[in-house]
């Protein structure tokens, strides 16, 4: 498998559960300004909406959206437990987080990321983030990961996404529980070894 991968973005989330699984697998840079790989190709052949991640299964199929390939790689080895099982309702419970993630939280900070947006828009997005970043507060004041005691995909996505917080200036430790969890996660043997790998890439 062959991951299409941009540092310090969502890519590091099925980066992270690659490693988690101890998969094989190849790493490709890609260039998100000139949507260049690293070994020289237009990106957009690969995958047309332009953006990563993208996973290129060994026959060749890709597969894209962060959240649907986690599940897939989870999936591959299911006794690692990063996924519950298809068709139950944990795993209901699993996509859940997934999509508060994807849509709340990694598209809700998408417009921080824009720097020819006023700094009122800016503050309006910001306000509602951290209304999200409020509740997983709670949620994380309790609860070890997201899906209780068990670490999941969903956690290499939440701790994806916080790390951006650093580009924009948010002081996680407004949320202590959050700002724990953070650091539970970054200190995970597979996490290390992806940003050290994304670092030197
Ligand atoms: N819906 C996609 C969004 C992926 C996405 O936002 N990728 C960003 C990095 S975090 C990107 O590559 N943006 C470059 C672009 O859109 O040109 C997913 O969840 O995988």
């Amino acid at each position: 498998m062959k991951l299409y991968y941009a540092p310090h973005t969502c890519s590091l989330s099925p980066h992270i559960v690659l490693r988690e699984l101890e998969l094989p697998f190849e790493l490709v840079k890609v260039n998100n300004q000139t949507k260049q790989t690293a070994d020289g190709r237009d990106f957009r052949t690969i995958n047309p909406k332009g953006y990563v991640a993208a996973l290129e299964l060994v026959d060749g199929d890709v597969l894209t959206e962060g959240p649907a390939i986690v599940q897939y790689l989870a999936d591959l080895r299911p006794g690692m437990q990063l996924a519950p099982p298809n068709g139950t309702r944990e795993r209901t419970r699993l996509q859940e987080w997934l999509n508060f993630l994807t849509s709340e939280i990694h598209a809700g900070s998408a417009p921080l990321f824009q720097t020819a947006l006023p700094e009122a828009a800016k503050a309006h997005f910001r306000e509602r983030l951290f209304k999200r970043f409020d509740y997983l507060d709670g949620i994380l004041a309790e609860s070890t990961y997201l899906m209780g005691q068990q670490f999941s995909v969903a956690d290499a996505y939440l701790f994806t996404v916080l790390g951006w917080c650093r580009f924009f200036a948010i002081d996680l430790d407004r949320w202590p529980s959050l700002a724990a969890y953070a650091a539970r996660i970054g200190e995970r043997p597979a996490v290390r070894a992806a940003l050290r790998a994304e670092a030197q890439g």
